[in-house]
């Protein structure tokens, strides 16, 4: 058993029953040059977590952990993706229109692929959600019940949107969810200062939230766990 000084309190896992899941660190929103770029934001801010999501990753890797990425991505024809969320946003750059990196936000295309230096390998688990929830319209759910797991430690982007959202979900589920707090950005610092406050307000009541570092100390000391 992990146990990391977490906030409101410490927080517990069986890292055989753990899962670390890795939200939306895709192209499009983190490289310049991409979706979120061309909408004004400013993607450095997001860019600069990629070191520690890097340590972390690895880490876990070398632990025997389970990973999950998730992509925020369409099917081509655009049938998972309703009126209420393409018709939503920026009215000059919608979901499936012709972008910087391809087509926004669908599947397959360049700037819908995770970002190299977080690259999925072979046996790890890629979803791709059509919503801003990870277990919304997706397997997720059942694979992660087939694969005994209880636990979940999130990163990724963006906290408000589709960490937050994803974190609730998980809560709904039966899961005890942790983020990392260095591992996860908005492009809105204000509203990721409020989305951990929210996560971890009222005695946890969607998660718990840690630092990496808090996570990194534990890890390292736990023996490695075999595969299967
Ligand atoms: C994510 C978004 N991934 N902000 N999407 O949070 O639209």
């Amino acid at each position: 058993m992990i146990e990391i000084d977490a906030r409101p309190f410490p927080y517990s896992f069986d890292l055989g029953k753990a899962a670390l899941v890795i939200i939306d660190m895709q192209r499009d929103f983190i490289e310049p040059g991409g979706f979120g770029e061309s909408l004004g934001n400013d993607v450095a801010l997001l860019s600069a977590i990629v070191p520690a999501c890097q340590t972390v990753l690895s880490s876990w890797r070398a632990a025997g952990g389970l990973v999950v990425h998730t992509r925020e991505a369409h099917q081509p024809d655009l049938s998972d993706c309703p009126p209420a969320k393409r018709n939503r946003g920026n009215p000059s750059l919608r979901i499936g229109d012709a972008g910087p990196m391809g087509r926004i936000l669908v599947a397959g295309e360049p700037g819908s692929r995770i970002i190299p230096e977080l690259a999925p390998r072979p046996g790890e688990i890629e979803i791709d959600k059509p919503g801003k929830g990870a277990f919304h319209a997706t397997p997720l759910h059942n694979l992660l019940q087939q694969a005994g797991v209880t636990h979940l430690i999130f990163m990724g982007v963006t906290t408000e949107v589709c960490v937050q959202t994803s974190m609730r979900e998980a809560n709904d589920r039966g899961y005890d969810a942790l983020l990392l707090e260095d591992c996860t950005e908005s492009y809105f610092p204000a509203f990721k200062a409020s989305a951990i406050e929210m996560i971890r307000a009222q005695g946890a009541i969607v998660g718990w939230t840690a630092s990496s570092s808090q996570l990194l100390s534990r890890l390292d000391a736990a023996p490695a766990r075999l595969p299967g």
